[in-house]
């Protein structure tokens, strides 16, 4: 725009290029980074879709976007095999996630002084190109964060976690998408120059500053003398990348890779003998009154609007049994597998006298929250692993682990896994 001269701001602070001085700082530093995180990012992306889609937000009660359905984007029930395909997709995503967050945050390092360009806008263009970026570091820096907190069970936002991690992620894809467009070529560029991987071969002393080459990239201007090698520090962050993976491995997988997962918020709580494994939210946390898990308590099972017919405990237990070994899969990443015995729904539904169901409505005695109803498919209702599940492991379901009875599907995400059940609403075509 030849008829507008760009603003500059007064040459001052961290809008003076000499400002900015590590001597890492470059195309080939922010494009050998980006090459790492594309990948990450990618896996972590269709985790993040698949995992939406094992939510099957089409039924029912399973809106987690208030009262409305989600998007109908997937047009597909989610399977019941392989038993583990929800908890390996979902542990995908957090080990991806977790491992790309200190990436991300090297990049960012990398290609800060960037952000203080001086003049901030020289064209239409650059204008376009800096709004993308923002964009770009906004989502990205959003969906992780997000995703963090979440796995952490901490909730310090007003807003409901799950519309907007996955709402912003296609702001964050969209801003991704033209980032990638707009610098393949600098990227191209930046290797052909350095080799890809060569600057990693430079000791200390070696450690040149990064050539510009052109205008306006992250090289410094006046560049100080190193303090740490390029494959110092590519090293080091990448040391903090694995050393976050693993740690996220250890939960997702469990047995004795557990370990890993030290600082990990995996110890909130465990019950004991053949109900010790994790406990999400305990029996004290939710409200139910001690009362209603009692010997009064009954199983009731409807058939559209009609009620059909009620269960006590002792009934359920002298009911035709099963038995299978079944993952709960969370959204946290961890997951836990255990030997579940009770009935199973597709029992429970010719005893209600239910034709045919496609749906299955499982409500909870919990008084409120998002987790008391959940909405199975009718695949998912006719699995014969798929049970109505009384026992553990041969033992009573602990109080926390959801007695009287619980659900357990294969595949199934854990957050449907309903426990207390009180009632279930089977739906037929
Ligand atoms: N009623 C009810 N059921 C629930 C929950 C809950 O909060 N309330 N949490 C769910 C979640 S998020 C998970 S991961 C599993 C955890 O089961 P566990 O606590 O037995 O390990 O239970 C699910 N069932
Ligand atoms: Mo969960």
């Amino acid at each position: 725009m030849p008829f507008l001269r760009p603003l500059r701001i007064p040459d001052v602070g961290p809008f003076r290029r000499e400002f900015w001085r590590s001597p890492l700082r470059g195309p080939w530093l922010a494009s050998f980074l980006s090459s790492a995180l594309l990948p990450l990012l990618a896996i972590c992306t269709l985790t993040g879709f698949l995992s939406h889609a094992a939510y099957d937000t089409d039924l029912g009660r399973n809106a987690i976007f208030g009262d409305r359905h989600g998007f109908g984007l997937y047009g597909f029930d989610w399977p019941t095999s392989p038993a583990w395909l929800y908890a390996a997709t979902q542990g995908l995503h957090v080990i991806s996630g977790v491992a790309a967050t200190p990436i991300l945050l090297a990049k960012l390092w990398a290609v800060i002084p960037k952000l203080w360009e001086n003049p901030p806008v020289r064209s239409l263009a650059h204008a376009l190109d800096r709004l993308s970026l923002t964009l770009l570091v906004g989502g990205s820096l959003f969906v992780l964060a997000t995703g963090i907190i979440n796995i952490q069970l901490w909730y310090p936002f007003g807003f409901s976690f799950v519309p907007a991690h996955y709402y912003g992620t296609f702001v964050f894809l969209a801003a991704l998408g033209a980032h990638v467009a707009f610098k393949l070529p600098l990227m191209r560029r930046a290797f052909a120059k350095n080799g890809v991987f060569r600057p990693l071969r430079d000791d200390l002393a070696q450690t040149e500053p990064e050539p510009d080459l052109e205008e306006h990239t992250s090289a410094p201007a006046s560049p100080a003398l190193p303090t740490v090698s390029r494959r110092g520090m590519i090293g080091a962050v990448g040391a903090a990348s694995l050393g976050l993976g693993a740690m996220a491995t250890g939960q997702v997988v469990g047995g004795p890779l557990k370990h890993l997962a030290f600082l990990a918020p995996r110890g909130r709580g465990r019950g004991s003998g053949p109900n010790d494994f994790p406990v999400n939210k305990t029996f004290a946390s939710v409200g139910i009154k001690r009362p209603m898990v009692g010997p009064d308590w009954r199983l009731v099972l409807h058939v559209g609007d009609e009620r059909r017919v009620e269960l006590s405990r002792a009934e359920l237990l002298e009911m035709n049994g099963a038995m299978a070994e079944l993952p709960i899969g969370c959204v946290e990443g961890w997951s836990t597998t255990q030997v579940w015995s009770g009935v199973r729904l597709g029992e429970l539904a010719r005893l209600a006298g239910a034709n045919d169901p496609v749906e299955l409505e499982v409500r909870s005695l919990q008084p409120r929250g998002s987790f008391s109803k959940a909405t199975l498919n009718a695949g998912q209702i006719a699995h014969p692993d798929s049970l109505l599940a009384l026992k553990v492991n041969g033992a009573d379901l602990s109080l926390d682990h959801g007695f009287p009875a619980r659900v357990i599907v294969p595949a199934l995400p854990g957050v449907h896994c309903t426990k207390w059940v009180g009632a279930m609403v089977f739906r037929e075509a």
